[in-house]
């Protein structure tokens, strides 16, 4: 039985004033997909299963590039970090792991095991960090890194990598994830070709420092911190970095590293049919890579996302088991209760995407109805799934209204009793 940080007596009380109401909700939602021919318990099932990782960064309060705003009661390091995550997985029981970002949580692998086994989380895939110069680090990457045009920053950054891959053999991670900001702010000031070979040279090496059971992800984004040119700019080179790399290397797809009104849904498909989709991560926006809460802005794109997922995953496509990851940050709300929000979106966008009635689907696509296709998203898209998301949640232990129940417990008080306000950190914006 894991620990739990939040009294049970607090979430059971909180329960107990939304139970009657909830059943009463669940029977007639569920009468209501009867008449679909769906099954609300065979959903609920699936919903059950259905976890998302939460950013150890996702945690704290993020800045923008005019200020940072401490919030009360952060995490001062990776095991309040931990405890965090724990709260927000055990009120929605969505988010069994946790993605840790080295060097921000860099500590004893050991340690960090036994702190996240206290309550019940796992790892999800590391992240390396080569945008950034640590305290320690005799190279600077202010031009680049896995890129860079000195061999001795390329490699200090490939070592980075490959103690990353280390500390996760200990934590039970099964994939390392590589994020790079490198690029160039003005033309001329790189050479494309070069710096992608170079880019390609060092991940080469990555991949080789690879246990067979591992994957690696590479994620692309069209600007920032470089604004005029990255070197993994978009999903075809993203592509292309997988498939040089060999058949342990998968695309991840961040939601906010498109230009605006991209086709992420049709990005997702073509990923999932050449058998590289290797995850998300989960966030919305309106301009850029505003990392706001999954499903904040566009509900229906995260739909759309999903719409493809769950073709895949009815269809058997080849190869598919695609990382769920979170990766927000947070400066104007309490990071735990966005992020708690943000799972729980994740998880209603999964939940209307298994009520699409696909063979309906496929038999308007192929009469060219567009009308009645389109129609066919919009029905299990308008359907209001709460009733299912909270049923999942009650049954597993979680709480029926998540943020009620934290703010009932306290927490937040709690810790910035304990947490001195911090005002610089990690910013949490990859
Ligand atoms: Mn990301």
């Amino acid at each position: 039985m894991s620990d739990l940080i939040i009294s049970a007596d607090v979430v059971e009380k909180n329960n107990a004033a939304r139970k009657a109401d909830l059943e009463r909700d669940y029977a007639s939602l569920g009468e209501r997909l009867d008449r679909r021919g769906i099954a609300i318990d065979a959903i609920r099932d699936k919903v059950e299963k259905f976890g998302v990782a939460i950013p150890s960064w996702g945690v704290g309060t993020g800045g923008t590039r005019f200020a940072r705003f401490p919030g009360a009661g952060e995490p001062r390091g990776i095991f309040d970090k931990i405890e965090d995550c724990a709260v927000i997985s055990q009120l929605t029981q969505a988010t069994p792991t946790v993605s840790l970002h080295i060097p921000w949580d860099k500590a004893d692998p050991n340690r960090l095991k036994q702190a996240a086994s206290r309550f019940g989380l796992g790892f999800d895939a590391m992240n390396s960090n080569t945008f950034s110069d640590a305290n320690d680090q005799k190279l600077s990457y202010k031009f680049g890194s896995l890129s860079h045009a000195d061999a001795g920053t390329r490699r200090q950054a490939v070592e980075h990598n490959l103690e990353c891959i280390e500390i996760g053999k200990t934590l039970g991670s099964k994939a390392l994830t590589v994020w790079i900001g490198d690029g160039s702010n003005f033309p001329g000031q790189v050479n494309f070709a070069k710096a992608f070979e170079r880019y390609l040279d060092a991940m080469r090496e990555i991949y080789a420092g690879l246990p067979a059971d591992w994957r690696l992800f590479t994620e692309h984004k069209m600007y920032e911190p470089a604004f005029y040119s990255t070197v993994v700019q978009d999903w075809g080179t993203n592509y292309i970095i997988a498939k040089e790399l060999g058949d342990k290397a998968f695309c991840l797809v961040d939601l906010g590293h498109h230009a605006p009104n991209v086709n992420i849904e049709m990005i997702v498909s073509r990923l999932i049919q050449f058998g590289k989709l290797g995850g998300f991560h989960f966030n919305d926006s309106k301009y850029g890579d505003d990392d706001l809460d999954a499903g904040s802005i566009d509900p229906y794109r995260l739909f759309l996302v999903f719409n493809e997922l769950v073709d895949a995953e009815l269809s058997g496509a080849k190869g598919f088991d695609p990382a769920h990851m979170l990766d927000q940050s947070h400066n104007v709300t309490d990071p735990i209760e966005s992020l708690m929000l943000s799972a729980v979106e994740v998880q209603r966008a999964y939940a209307q995407a298994l009520l699409v009635d696909r063979k309906a689907l496929e038999g308007f696509q192929e009469e060219n109805d567009a009308l009645m296709a389109t129609q066919t998203l919009k029905a299990a898209y308008r359907t209001d799934v709460e009733p299912i998301l909270a049923m999942a949640r009650l049954r597993t232990g979680g709480a029926i209204d998540p943020v009620a129940a934290y703010r009932e417990a306290g927490y937040r008080a709690k810790v910035a009793a304990e947490r001195p306000a911090v005002a610089s950190g990690g910013g949490g914006i990859v």
